[in-house]
């Protein structure tokens, strides 16, 4: 299947061929895979924003097992208003909330669990997450979009056929009562273990009852069919970035292709689905309030975003509600100072009242000043037999800037591999002040440093002609260049432990571990805690530990001790590994 028509959905170039069938003039053909009009629009949205609330919240936990009290589930001062104006005010044209994590427990009354908001004594069993928030995205002009998780760890059919029935009907609940949704998220993750219940799931049915009941509804999951997970949790899109995968053979979870893949895409991939860069503004996906002093910082905000939709991704910032049901003052703030940053930022576009020029074009109609149009149907092609372009623009006079930001006409499909960015120096010369791969929906190149020049020049390799229909440029001067540097780490053999020698005996309470920033060598997932006095007398102080999600996201972990504990030597003894083989430690404390 060459692209993701479905339901009677036609791929958003049809509309563009009818129109100009109708006019009489031949236009450019579309390349490979493509999207349909809602993964156009969908992509258009820049960013959105994630909610992770639920028992966790209330926990501290980052995956619940799903034996938490539905009374747990207890916000003070729910307010998903404050959580609009907070979305708004960070220019996120959307929110997605967790409405069933891992944990089962459902944020509104889903008539098919017993395990939801109206098991809770919050608001005696009255209240409903999902039609607060629902109603304040509409009153502040957001899309609503849901995430449901198929693993579920309370509801008991889980691991047999039923379960995908009462799933569905999960979905029919969540699907059909709140209005509109713009993005399903179907998370894979499953931390069940080897001896853990394997479910089969029945993906075609799934995707029928979305399409069915919300067929404007991204479905988000490793494998699409709407958009891609990016292949990591920390905010970062390839610098090469293709839309299309191949996706035949493939599911969700442990199924999907590897995780470089996903970050990657594939060239000449058989479907349509763009990654999509999940990321938390916290070190978690929940609040908790020992994090409360680690919120991302304006300028590592503004990383992810170049990193994601600057790199034809869109950007998912996670923020968490705490325990009163509001996003917390600290987060609230920064969210506000990015918004403004960006809005700073992209608000004056050097290349207004350029000139625009090209090695090539289709026709009269496709010609290099649609790139400066500001309309997003409107777009240069190079003429129909060439597959290498160069577009040359005439700035009004002397301009300093140090962001060059492309957008590839993606109804006809993405087709660029590589392009080169050259400005013109005062001598007269042209100077090669970046090379890159992919463009895609949008291509924010970042220069090493600010130029000033009256002429930048655009050299493209593309599979089929070239399709631009914008190149703007900025001068940011809010972002710093982070030290690329990652901190120093360790491979050790899946048999070995990591040995901690405190100095002296001491009370500890918990301990914190740090895997190796990207999870180079393997992760530990499973673990046992010891401690001795002497180092050559060992007790168990965690005799069977867990590092929740710590595959997808290899962040540093705190872990609390059953009890105050007495202990000079700490040892962490794997029982389970990622690649089984191996596992990366960069630190390991305690406190
Ligand atoms: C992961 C989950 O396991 C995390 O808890 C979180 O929801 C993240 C967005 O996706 O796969």
């Amino acid at each position: 299947m060459k692209n993701n028509v479905h339901g009677g959905l036609l791929p958003a170039v049809a509309s563009v061929f009818l129109a100009l069938l109708l006019q009489g003039c031949s236009a450019p053909e579309p390349y490979g895979a493509l999207p349909t009009d809602y993964q156009v629009q969908w992509q258009k949205m820049d960013r959105n924003m994630f909610v992770h609330f639920g028992p966790n919240t209330f926990s501290g936990r980052e995956w619940g097992d799903g034996k938490e009290a539905e009374d747990l589930f207890n916000p003070t001062d729910l307010d998903c208003r404050q959580w609009a104006r907070v979305a708004r005010s960070a220019g996120f044209q959307g929110i997605i909330i967790t409405a069933k994590h891992h944990d089962g427990f459902c944020l509104w009354p889903n008539p098919v669990s017993n395990h939801t908001v109206a098991q809770s004594s919050w608001m005696d069993g009255k209240g409903d997450v999902l039609r607060e928030l629902s109603e304040a995205c509409r009153e502040y002009g957001l899309k609503f979009g849901v995430y449901i998780s198929p693993w579920d760890r309370n509801d008991p059919h889980y691991g047999t056929p039923e379960y995908n029935d009462v799933f569905v009907k999960t979905l029919r609940s969540a699907l059909s009562s709140y209005g509109p949704v713009f993005e399903q998220w179907f998370d894979g993750a499953n931390g069940e273990g080897p001896n853990g219940k394997r479910q089969v799931y029945d993906w075609p049915l799934f995707h029928k009852t979305v399409w069915e009941l919300q067929p404007q509804a991204i479905m988000f999951s490793d494998v699409g069919p709407g958009c891609r997970w990016v292949g990591n949790e920390q905010g970062r899109a390839g610098r090469t970035s293709w839309s299309t995968l191949n996706v035949e053979g493939y599911e969700p979870g442990s199924a999907a292709p590897p995780q470089d893949t996903l970050t990657l895409g594939n060239v000449h991939g058989g479907a349509w689905v763009a990654p999509e860069t999940d990321v938390s503004i916290r070190p978690g996906w929940f609040w908790k309030e020992s994090e409360n002093g680690r919120v991302k910082s304006l300028n590592r905000l503004l990383k992810i975003y170049y990193e994601s939709t600057g790199r034809n991704s869109l950007m998912l910032l996670n923020v968490p509600p705490d325990t009163r049901g509001h996003i917390h003052e600290i987060d609230s703030v920064r969210l506000g100072e990015f918004g403004e940053a960006l809005s700073r930022i992209f608000s004056v576009n050097l290349a207004e009242g350029a000139s625009a020029e090209a090695s090539s074009s289709f026709s009269r109609r496709y010609s290099p000043s649609n790139v400066l149009d500001g309309n997003y149907d409107s777009f240069w092609t190079s003429s129909k037999d060439s597959k290498d372009a160069t577009l040359t623009l005439a700035l009004p006079g002397e301009k300093t800037f140090n962001r060059v930001d492309i957008g590839e006409y993606i109804p006809l499909g993405q087709r660029i591999y590589a392009f080169t960015v050259e400005v013109l120096t005062p001598e007269g010369i042209w100077k090669e002040v970046a090379k890159e791969t992919t463009v895609g929906f949008r291509r924010i190149v970042l220069l090493d440093e600010a130029v000033t020049t009256s002429k930048i020049r655009l050299s493209f390799s593309a599979y089929a002609p070239v399709t631009i229909n914008k190149v703007a440029l900025y001068m940011d001067d809010i972002y710093v260049k982070e030290n690329e540097r990652s901190t120093p780490f360790i491979t050790k053999l899946a048999t070995d432990p990591v040995t901690v020698d405190l100095g002296g005996a001491k009370r500890i309470s918990s301990f914190t571990f740090v895997p190796a920033e990207r999870g180079q060598g393997g992760v530990i997932i499973d673990w046992t805690l010891q401690g001795s006095l002497d180092g050559k007398n060992w007790e168990d102080i965690i005799a069977e530990g867990t590092f929740d999600n710590i595959v997808n996201s290899p962040t540093d972990r705190t872990i609390d001790l059953p009890s105050p504990t007495w202990a000079r030597h700490l040892r962490l003894v794997p029982r389970r590994t990622s690649n089984g083989v191996t596992y990366s430690v960069s630190s390991m404390s305690a406190k």
